[in-house]
């Protein structure tokens, strides 16, 4: 090789190098993440692909990340919190946990995404949003010649004993959302009854909430209780699962987002939240599998997912179930009352 051929070849591998963003130079985020792993995954390498920023993330369920938000509030290690029911984001920013932060991109949102950033006074924002109900695998239900549920009250009724699945609200955000939802529609001395009767027909108190959805696909569980988006998903990959938006009404998350206090990297943790409110990253939903409704108006809704303006939905008072007070207590009595009791 001449010394010209060289000379030309060393110029264009450094503009190359100084066109690519670099992770060396861009430096490093760490996420806690709480929606399906999949997507988790998604996100993460959209965001460094379009950055330069290189994500150490952690998957867990909501409860759990923020148990572990507060269990290292002394020494913070994570930078962003994305996705999870809204509630336990609202109790972390109650409880000073996370920082108020105002993204250039809130006029693009819904009004249901801002009304969460508002209520949180900048704590926590929604990117998506989702409708509770369940799901049954229509096969098993027709082989135990069990009757069709189609509401809330069904699910407690003695004839689905051991034949139901939903996860434990201490770790789940989805299942905080069910209790939370139990409690409005049918009130709290009435929800708590409902929820021992159904405590009969569990066969297993899951640690994710969307864990049943796939229990009801694998014919390991004949009904789940989960959203209604991760019951269409694995609907989509087996006919014999049925959804069901329960006749009463139905509670719904803001999932949502919010910056840790204390976050090592908080300029990037600023553009991860910028990032994450805008079209192509809240696409990658639809493009995993995970049906939820996106923020971002401009986002296009996923076909398969569930039409949150169609669907009865109850009143779902966010300030008071996002409530540290509210959220503490109802955990602890559905451990006293609920889960310690005998089947
Ligand atoms: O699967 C997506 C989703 O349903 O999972 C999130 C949920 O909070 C995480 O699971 P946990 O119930 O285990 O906390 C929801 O926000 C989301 O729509």
């Amino acid at each position: 090789m001449s010394l010209k051929t060289m000379l030309a070849a060393s110029a264009a591998l450094t503009a190359l190098v100084a066109a690519a963003p670099s992770a060396q130079a861009q430096g490093s985020l760490t996420l806690y993440c709480s929606v399906q792993e999949e997507l988790c995954r998604a996100i993460v390498t959209m965001f460094e692909k379009d950055t330069g920023i290189k994500v150490a993330m952690t998957r867990k369920s909501s409860g759990e990340t923020y148990a572990q938000i507060k269990a290292e509030a002394s020494n913070p290690k994570g930078d962003v919190w994305w996705g999870g029911t809204g509630d336990p984001h609202q109790q972390a920013a109650a409880e000073d946990l996370t920082v108020e932060y105002k993204s250039p991109k809130m006029g693009e949102l819904y009004d249901w995404a801002v009304r969460q950033w508002e209520q949180t006074k900048g704590r926590t924002v929604g990117v998506y949003s989702g409708a509770l109900g369940f799901g049954y695998n229509a096969k098993l239900l027709a082989a135990k010649k069990l009757p069709e549920p189609k509401c809330w009250a069904d699910l407690a009724k003695p004839e689905y004993k051991d034949e139901v699945q939903v996860a434990d609200p201490n770790s789940s955000g989805t299942s905080y959302t069910m209790l939370a939802t139990i409690v409005q529609v049918m009130g709290e001395d009435k929800g708590f009854e409902w929820l021992k009767k159904l405590h009969k027909n569990i066969n297993q108190y899951t640690k994710s909430g969307a864990a049943p959805a796939k229990a009801v696909n694998l014919g390991e569980t004949t009904i789940g209780i989960t959203f209604m988006h991760d019951m269409i998903a694995e609907a989509q990959l087996n006919p014999d699962i049925k959804t069901v938006a329960p006749c009463e009404g139905t509670g719904y998350e803001i999932g949502s987002m919010s910056i840790i206090k204390d976050a090592r990297n908080l300029e990037n943790a600023k553009k991860f939240y910028d990032w994450a409110l805008t079209p192509a990253p809240q696409s990658l939903g639809a493009q995993n599998k995970q049906l939820q409704t996106p923020s971002n108006k401009a986002t296009p809704l996923p076909k398969m997912g569930v039409d949150l303006s169609t669907t009865k939905l109850i009143n779902y008072d966010f300030a008071k179930y996002g409530s540290s007070a509210e959220r503490n207590r109802l955990l602890a009595k559905w451990d006293k009352e609920v889960k310690s009791q005998p089947k």
